[in-house]
């Protein structure tokens, strides 16, 4: 059961699924679109416990309020695969393995990042307002990249002037930023919990007059790193971008076959990450994008 199409992320994690569990790689899929409500979830597992299916795969929308309908699936003998966004149990033999990103590691990347940049500006850190587009309220990338980001504030001494949670969409992104832009005139940094709030925060600082980017008034800095974030870089409307890799595909089916031949596999499982910023060749690096 996956979130839904929320975000460009979420569009090629689930193709990324849904081309590996096909017919032809000798997979029957029954796939959820749970439209970001957790009740859906939770309605989508009891059905696929109903048709005894072999595996269970959650992509968790937000981390809590899990255990009960895992522990129906462990009853029925059904191994649980979480991926992507964890979940917050109480005891974790409610779940097989998870495979997914460390959002943490993430939010921490963007904050020596943005140290980095500013301090090559020769911006002084007392100078630096933020605000934060934070990403779907309990969900363990918005949990981690704020958290990253919380702690440069306490490390370096930015000023945090707002968080409000943009939902990972770009529509809701641009809503954010419009209100943040009437509230505040002194922004200098947008942090956006993905690439789609970006996109709509960088319409909504256009729309207000301002500027954005390397050449801009206010850096703009998002994750995930798909395509489109490398145009609004090249376009010289995003300043850096941090990868949260959506092709858990073919990890998946790994893990599938191992447990198939009874083999042990790792609790957590995650996956490499890099970022981009406007001071690389973009140009050349988009050509080898996947997503
Ligand atoms: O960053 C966002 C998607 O959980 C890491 O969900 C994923 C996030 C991703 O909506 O674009």
């Amino acid at each position: 059961s996956q979130v839904g199409a929320e975000s460009d992320w979420r569009t090629a994690n689930t193709e990324s699924m849904k081309s590996t569990f096909s017919e032809e790689n000798g997979y029957e899929l029954i796939f959820d679109d749970a439209q970001q409500k957790q009740e859906n979830q939770l309605t989508a597992i009891r059905n696929f416990i109903q048709q005894e299916v072999d595996y269970i795969l959650l992509a968790p929308v937000t981390e809590t309020g899990w255990d009960t309908v895992l522990q129906e699936a462990k009853d029925a003998d059904i191994p649980v695969i979480i991926v992507d966004r964890m979940v917050d149990v109480s005891d974790d033999s409610l779940y097989t393995t998870w495979i997914g990103t460390d959002s943490l590691l993430e939010g921490r990347k963007a904050a020596e990042w943005l140290n980095a940049y500013t301090t090559a500006k020769g911006i002084d850190a007392k100078d630096v307002n933020i605000v934060d587009i934070q990403g779907t309220i309990g969900s363990t990338a918005q949990i981690g990249r704020s958290k990253g980001l919380e702690e440069g504030v306490d490390n370096y001494g930015w000023n945090l002037l707002a968080q409000q949670s943009g939902e990972f969409t770009q529509a809701k992104g641009q809503e954010v930023m419009e209100s943040f832009l009437k509230s505040y005139d002194d922004i200098d940094v947008v942090i956006c919990e993905n690439d789609n709030e970006a996109f709509g925060a960088i319409d909504a600082i256009k729309a207000a007059g301002k500027t954005c980017g390397p050449e801009g008034d206010i850096i703009v800095v998002s994750f995930d790193s798909v395509k489109a974030a490398f145009e609004s870089m090249i376009a010289g409307d995003l300043n850096a971008t941090f990868e949260c890799n959506p092709l858990h595909g073919p990890r998946v089916a790994e893990i599938i076959q191992k447990l198939e031949k009874g083999e042990e596999v790792e609790k957590i499982q995650y996956v490499d990450e890099a970022y981009f910023d406007t001071s690389m060749d973009l140009e050349e690096i988009l050509k080898t994008r996947a997503y």
